[in-house]
């Protein structure tokens, strides 16, 4: 039976992860796969939504969808997951859980992050009112070994998912 694979997103708030996922689940299936999203947004409001920011909150939350990620390629799935995953730490856990797994970094520079300010949260956290923001008040590890870099300050949207499925081709994926 076929086995899907996993593409992981790590990256800031309002980097673009969610876009470039929701691309990537069209694309996938227009293409005939059976793919599907996990979004941390999404996913805090129901599955993890007992969960916070502490690492150890952010660390079940990305167990948990390491896990969920398992379960759907297991089942001809590809799984898109879209989390901010702050820590090389749990990057690493994921690469090791997820047998057929590919890590792409999206990276958008602070300043960039805080002028858009899609959500208003960066306004929030650097104001105090949101504790624990990831890259305010709390840390962001740069990805040490992502299989693939996009910069959403200085590529379109269709730019990096022409990258991402570009990668995947070349992956035998
Ligand atoms: C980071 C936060 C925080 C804090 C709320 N720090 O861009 P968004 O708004 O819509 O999605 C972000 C989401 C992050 O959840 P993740 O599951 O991706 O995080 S982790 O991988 O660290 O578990 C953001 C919102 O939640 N949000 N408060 N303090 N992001």
């Amino acid at each position: 039976m076929y086995q899907g694979f996993t593409v992981w997103f790590t990256g800031m708030s309002g980097a673009g992860k969610t876009t470039l996922g929701e691309k990537l689940v069209k694309e996938l299936r227009f293409r005939g796969f059976k793919a599907d999203g996990l979004d941390g947004d999404v996913v805090r409001q129901g599955l993890c939504r007992d969960l916070g920011f502490s690492v150890e909150d952010r660390e079940k939350n990305i167990r948990c969808m390491a896990f969920a990620a398992q379960i759907l390629n297991r089942n001809g799935i590809c799984a898109i997951a879209s989390f901010i995953t702050p820590y090389n730490s749990m990057r690493r856990f994921c690469r090791e859980q997820i047998s057929r797994y590919v890590e792409i970094y999206v990276r958008c520079p602070l300043e960039t992050l805080i002028r858009r300010d899609v959500k208003g949260l960066y306004k929030k956290a650097l104001s105090g009112e949101l504790p624990a923001f990831t890259g305010i008040s709390d840390p962001f590890e740069e990805p040490e070994t992502p299989d693939l870099v996009v910069d959403t300050s200085c590529e379109t949207p269709e730019k990096s998912l022409a990258k991402v499925i570009y990668m995947l081709e070349m992956k035998g994926f």
